[in-house]
């Protein structure tokens, strides 16, 4: 690519990406340009390029080749990069208004450049700060319906699915999700983060074989439901919003996978808020409640007019398949639950409580009620039995 100058990969600095800003002709040469490095994510660099003349910005994000929130002693794939730009590619023409613009991406330099949403607030710190964001749960709802339903087998012709279940074998990013989410957190695998006074709490879960079977069977479905094109990673880090406006950042374990893991991910962390803070019961209520609705009323337009399989076609395949998303979504926001709390990569949402007593007692109620979903997930009904 003429437009880097080296032909090998290495991590860029500020000077580097505010000089690579310029070579990709993102702002008029001469530009006095601020560059910050702002990732506070696990894994990758984003540094924020703003023109104070123009008032331009953009965001370069580079992936790293190993964990940020380990260190180096544990390798990761640069290939997330390009996943990471292909899926915004694709979701940003399924659901234009939830996905930010790629203005340019580079396989090598593992770099994607794209909108700077600085205007908005990652929902997990505004949710954690007491905002609202009043339309999150519909906005999510209708980019669910349509990333999901325009990228299964209802969707897509039967050649150009298998074409993209091609393009988006994750394997590295997988099993991450594999080992974090469903393995280690039940068992007493090494990396657990747990506080001390959870130990018995955890000790629980690794002697319950009916939880650690119906969590089998979740891994199995994320190991072999080749059902949607998912985010894969679609926590409340993962998405921008205000008032009026929801971006979905951040596909990097983007794959083909049971279409219930992005919506139960999505339960989870809305559920978090209500662990911490029991007195937004009814809000959080009410967000998955509109969540929900919004899902299953798009999903289900889009299949009656857009559906591209004759045979599953009908109303009550329709309703066995929301069935369906609904278990497996329970099943999953249970995993989340459970792997936040006692597995490697916590949420603010908990961590951050100061009183340890209320930190602990928030973390067993997260504890508990993973626990509950994921035992109960086969027999959910409706989304009002998932509320609970
Ligand atoms: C080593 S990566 C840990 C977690 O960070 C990502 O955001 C995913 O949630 C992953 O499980
Ligand atoms: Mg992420």
């Amino acid at each position: 690519m003429v437009l880097l100058q080296n032909t090998t990969y290495e991590p860029l600095t500020e000077s580097s990406a505010a000089a690579l800003a310029i070579r990709l002709r993102l702002f008029p040469e001469g530009s006095v340009l601020t560059v910050s490095e702002i990732g506070d994510g696990n894994l990758n660099l984003v540094f924020r390029i703003s023109d104070h003349e123009s008032g331009q910005s953009v965001i370069i994000k580079q992936a790293l080749p190993y964990a940020k929130v380990v260190g180096e002693s544990w390798p990761l794939t640069l290939k997330r990069a390009t996943i990471e730009a292909n899926a915004l590619s694709v979701f940003k023409k399924l659901a234009p208004n939830y996905v930010p613009e790629v203005f340019f991406s580079d396989e090598i330099f593992a770099i994607t450049v794209m909108e700077d949403l600085s205007h908005l607030t990652i929902a997990r710190t505004g949710l954690i700060q007491g905002e609202d964001f009043p339309l999150l749960p519909k906005h999510i709802g209708e980019y669910l319906a349509k990333t999901l339903f325009f990228t299964s087998d209802y969707g897509l012709k039967p050649a150009e699915k298998k074409e993209l279940v091609g393009k988006f074998i994750n394997p590295e990013l997988c099993k991450i999700t594999e080992d974090l989410i469903f393995t280690d957190p039940f068992f007493d695998a090494p990396t657990n983060d747990f506080e001390e006074g959870l130990r018995k709490d955890a000790e629980k879960l690794w002697a319950d074989e009916e939880l650690k079977l119906e969590a089998a069977l979740l891994k199995k479905s994320f190991l072999t439901e080749t059902e949607s094109l998912l985010h894969g990673d679609l926590h409340t880090g993962s998405i921008f919003a205000n008032n009026d406006e929801t971006k979905v950042i951040d596909p990097e374990f983007a794959f083909y996978g049971p279409a219930g893991f992005d919506l139960g991910q999505v339960v989870a962390n809305l559920l978090f808020q209500q662990i911490a803070n029991p007195e937004k019961q009814r809000k959080t209520s009410s967000q998955i409640r509109v969540f929900w609705k919004t899902f299953s009323q798009e999903y289900s337009k889009l299949w009656k007019e857009q559906n591209t399989d004759p045979l599953s076609s009908n109303d009550r395949f329709l309703a066995y398949l929301l069935e369906k998303y609904l278990q497996d979504a329970a099943g999953f926001a249970g995993c989340e639950l459970i792997r936040r709390t006692v597995g490697l990569s916590h949420v603010a949402d908990l961590d951050g409580i100061q009183d340890k007593v209320k930190r602990l007692d928030a973390k067993r109620t997260a504890l508990q009620l993973g626990s509950k979903f994921i035992k109960n997930h086969r027999t959910i009904k409706s989304i009002e039995d998932l509320i609970g």
